[in-house]
């Protein structure tokens, strides 16, 4: 599988006023919109044409677009996102990806879904129940993704915000993972790349088209995939971690 297309949307100086729980203080606008820039370049050398939306000053998480939709090789899915201050955000995403995906489905209250729980492997997907993904949004989306031949089973989390924030998909049958989902039965089956404590953060880097893009700083965590044969880009996303984000939260990949 290789990615051809990703969204993105630039922060706006509402970014300030962004979620979080990280005590790292409030992210700088001028800094996270380098940083986004350097983002958007890496995708672009790894070979993915880039759309780039404005800003919208409605949304201070906006541009974390990942949790909006589900992009597959068949449909793509338009979430509820669980935060109330996020709803709305998916409204934009869903016209967008019309360009692109003739089916689209979505996830409609009572159920609740952030992409940032669902992670892809193969034909089987990876639904986290977190703050944000309930279970009846996590049954949505198994029902949608079984429709298109695909298959979906949750995973409840416990001290994470998303899914994604404690593992990535590798390909190759190889996931990367932090210490609250290493020993997961659910992911037994996997070749394990694990993520030492100190660099938690780092289990949420991002496969794309065979490079691994890495936040920068977390030098065990990428000696690690380099060494299972992944090449790697190291990125720096401090300011999107002041507001729990990283790597893959930023854009969405099909
Ligand atoms: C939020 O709390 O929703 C944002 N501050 C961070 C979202 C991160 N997204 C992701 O992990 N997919």
């Amino acid at each position: 599988m290789n990615f051809k297309t990703a969204i993105v949307r630039e922060p706006g100086p509402e970014i300030i006023h962004g979620i979080t729980s990280a005590n790292l203080g409030r992210p700088n606008f001028e800094k996270a919109l380098e940083q986004h820039g350097q983002y958007v370049k890496a995708l672009e050398e790894l070979g993915l044409e880039v759309h780039l939306l404005k800003a919208d000053p409605r949304y201070p998480d906006g541009t974390f677009v990942e949790d909006t939709a589900l992009c597959t090789s068949r449909c793509a899915v338009i979430t509820n996102p669980g935060a109330p201050a996020r709803k709305g955000e998916q409204d934009e995403i869903q016209v967008v990806l019309g360009n692109w995906f003739e089916m689209i489905e979505e996830i409609v209250p009572p159920g609740t879904l952030d992409a940032g729980d669902v992670m892809m492997a193969g034909s089987h997907f990876f639904i986290g129940l977190s703050g944000r993904t309930n279970p009846d949004g996590a049954d949505q989306l198994i029902q949608i993704l079984e429709k298109y031949g695909f298959r979906g089973s949750t995973v409840s989390l416990e001290g994470l915000l998303h899914l994604k924030s404690g593992i990535s998909y590798l390909e190759n049958d190889t996931i990367l993972a932090g210490h609250e989902l290493l020993g997961h039965p659910a992911f037994s089956s996997f070749h394990k790349i694990p993520v030492d404590l100190e660099e938690s953060y780092a289990a949420n880097s991002l496969w794309v088209n065979g490079t691994v893009l890495i936040p920068a700083g977390f030098d065990r965590t990428m000696e690690k995939i380099e060494k299972a044969g992944y090449n790697t880009i190291s990125l720096h996303v401090s300011e999107f971690r002041k507001l729990d984000g990283g790597l893959s939260c930023l854009s969405l990949r099909f």
